[in-house]
């Protein structure tokens, strides 16, 4: 608020209305401590930042630059990603450890130094090193520029709403533990909305994250899940929602009583308060359509009319079934860009890069893996399962340091078979550190195909420095002569992170205009500490402003 009288008063006493305002710098501060916590199930000190766990909501404007000092109190390496910026030119500020920065030390600090452009809407933060996400996240709310309004109505009030995920024991421990054994980790023992489990939760000794509302208004939420291993549906009792915005996109607006949404996605809806009065149950469950195991129990969360009686009753509503995957695709086929004058759906229409990632499990040999009986449990894109290298490769890629990664990672299956049937009886992949290069400026096209290695599930990909465009989706194998018939390049919705159907494909494109080295990986924790990770190595343009950045002074050291 502050920062927007400041730029008021900045246009008012410049008196030249002519000249651009640029936008302004937000500064923030973010310690890395550890916080004890008798919140949930168990007592116990996790990581947070600023003490807080979802921590602090940062708020921007488009065309800001923002400044964050991260500084590391603890006793873990430390990295923050900016979830969905573009960061265009400015990868070292983009996070994930040992793809773009080496760690921040305990004891050492970094300033993120990024500029927000073209973006607006909700976007999250979180830790991108071990599993310190699970408490280390937060939200990105970025406002429109001063006197831009939303497309839609003005609501009378914005609430964040974070769902997460949360393990009574350390997470380290729980992936510790996993990755000795070979097999997959604990599931998680509660969702949380914005912390708490809430009142229905054996997980919980309080109310739960209450929502106040006035009759008559209408009211935003900027949800996110934040969860490290589930996708989530969210609905409220007795209110419908009118879908605005994902992944800091507007989208057509649409009405419906359940939302889907994967870890890393963002979802922005409207409601109105047009009950009279009462208490009415807010809701996330898992969605999962595969014979995995998941944490099943349902967060819970109030909406409260003002005036309502402490002691009137709750209006229930049931969570889908984990398994309804018809309640899923109705919410994810409704989706479509917005696609109006002021905000066009730039989809590449031509495809200078088409690419085929087939993603999914597999089973490599594992020696002192007891309880997997000699054997380890392994995912990969194309048959590569992604090792992570010592030195970042964005350092590796600047600095021109040879034998970090290679660039011959392959943009198609070596091996073609039939992805979604019966499994090969060799599950075995290969390990290297394979970077996918790019020409500046190539339109790309990729077809995520599913495997049913082990087991089809659905993955949610997401994709670091662009937007891309889901232009297509299908079950089974991708059909390259006739799927494409089917492609919509008119207004595909436009989002950062998507989820490829268990057993199914989707298509998006995307045009490599962000030099750099940009991580592609499955926002499923448990996948990306197996080896579901990939890198883009996207080339420099002619001259300086399509070039990268030189590194910050302050780079962490590997
Ligand atoms: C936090 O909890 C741990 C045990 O879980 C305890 O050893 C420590 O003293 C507590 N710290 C604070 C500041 O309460
Ligand atoms: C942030 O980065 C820009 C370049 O993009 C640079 O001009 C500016 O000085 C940096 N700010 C700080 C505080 O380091
Ligand atoms: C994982 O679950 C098993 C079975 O419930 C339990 O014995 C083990 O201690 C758990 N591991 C961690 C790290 O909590
Ligand atoms: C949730 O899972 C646990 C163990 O995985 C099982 O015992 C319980 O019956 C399940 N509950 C529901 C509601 O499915
Ligand atoms: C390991 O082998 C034992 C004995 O054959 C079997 O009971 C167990 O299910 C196996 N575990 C795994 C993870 O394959
Ligand atoms: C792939 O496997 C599925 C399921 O078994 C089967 O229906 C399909 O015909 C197979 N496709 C090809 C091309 O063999
Ligand atoms: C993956 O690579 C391994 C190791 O080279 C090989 O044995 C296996 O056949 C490959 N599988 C596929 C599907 O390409
Ligand atoms: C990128 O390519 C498009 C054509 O695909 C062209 O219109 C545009 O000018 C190019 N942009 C740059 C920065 O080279
Ligand atoms: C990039 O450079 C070109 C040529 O030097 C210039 O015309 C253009 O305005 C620059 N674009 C930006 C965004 O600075
Ligand atoms: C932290 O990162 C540095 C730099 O990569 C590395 O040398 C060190 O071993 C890491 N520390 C831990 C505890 O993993
Ligand atoms: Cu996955």
């Amino acid at each position: 608020m502050e920062l927007n009288l400041l730029r008021l008063f900045f246009f008012i006493a410049c008196f030249c209305p002519t000249i651009m305002v640029e936008g302004l710098v937000r500064r923030y501060k973010f310690d890395v401590v550890m916080k004890n916590t008798s919140r949930l199930c168990s007592s116990k000190p996790i990581v947070t930042v600023n003490g807080k766990s979802p921590g602090p909501t940062l708020y921007a404007r488009e065309d800001d630059t923002v400044l964050i000092r991260v500084v590391n109190h603890v006793k873990y390496n430390v990295s923050i990603h900016w979830h969905g910026i573009r960061q265009l030119r400015t990868g070292w500020a983009d996070g994930p450890a040992y793809i773009t920065q080496c760690p921040i030390r305990p004891g050492h600090n970094y300033l993120y130094n990024f500029t927000i452009t073209g973006q607006r809407g909700t976007l999250l933060w979180h830790a991108h090193i071990l599993w310190l996400r699970a408490t280390v996240h937060g939200a990105i709310v970025i406002l429109p520029k001063i006197g831009v309004p939303y497309p839609f109505p003005k609501p009378h009030k914005e609430v964040v709403v974070v769902l997460g995920e949360w393990w009574k024991s350390d997470v380290e421990a729980v992936i510790n533990e996993a990755i000795k054994s070979g097999l997959a980790p604990n599931v998680s023992d509660a969702h949380t909305i914005n912390g708490h489990p809430g009142p229905l939760s054996k997980c919980s000794s309080q109310e739960g994250f209450k929502l106040s509302v006035e009759v008559g208004k209408t009211y935003m939420l900027r949800i996110i899940n934040a969860a490290l291993n589930e996708e989530l549906f969210f609905k409220i009792a007795g209110h419908q929602l009118t879908v605005v915005e994902v992944d800091a996109t507007y989208v057509k607006p649409f009405k419906t009583d359940t939302i889907v949404i994967a870890p890393g996605q963002t979802t922005n809806v409207l409601i109105s308060a047009n009950q009279g009065s009462g208490k009415y149950m807010v809701i996330a469950s898992p969605f999962m359509d595969a014979p995995i195991a998941v944490d099943n129990t349902t967060a819970t969360a109030t909406l409260h009319y003002s005036g309502t009686l402490a002691t009137s009753s709750t209006s229930f509503v049931s969570s889908p079934p984990k398994n309804a995957t018809p309640v899923a695709n109705k919410f994810v086929d409704s989706l479509r860009s917005l696609n109006s004058q002021k905000y066009p759906a730039k989809v590449p229409l031509s495809v200078d890069q088409s690419l085929f990632f087939t993603i999914g499990l597999g089973v490599n040999p594992c020696p002192s893996c007891k309880a997997g009986n000699g054997s380890r449990v392994v995912a990969d894109i194309n048959n590569v399962t992604f090792v992570m290298p010592t030195t970042a490769l964005l350092q590796a890629h600047f600095f021109n340091i040879k034998g970090v990664f290679t660039t011959d990672f392959p943009g198609s299956p070596l091996v073609v078979f039939n992805y979604t049937g019966k499994q090969p009886t060799n599950l075995q992949t290969v390990s290297g550190t394979k970077l996918y290069r790019l020409p500046y400026n190539a339109t790309v096209q990729l077809i995520l195909q599913d495997t049913g290695m082990i087991s089809p599930e659905n993955h949610p990909i997401h994709l670091h420095g662009f937007n891309f465009f889901v232009v297509g989706k299908g079950i089974g194998n991708f059909d390259s002569k006739n799927d494409p018939n089917k492609f919509n390049l008119v207004d595909p919705v436009e989002r950062n992170t998507i989820s490829v159907p268990s057993g199914g494909w989707v298509a998006i494109r995307f045009r490599a205009d962000n030099p750099g080295v940009w991580f592609l990986h499955c926002h499923l924790e448990v996948h990306t500490t197996w080896g579901l990770k990939m890198a883009f190595l996207v080339d420099n343009g002619k001259g300086p402003n399509q070039s990268l950045l030189p590194p910050p002074k302050d780079l962490p050291k590997c």
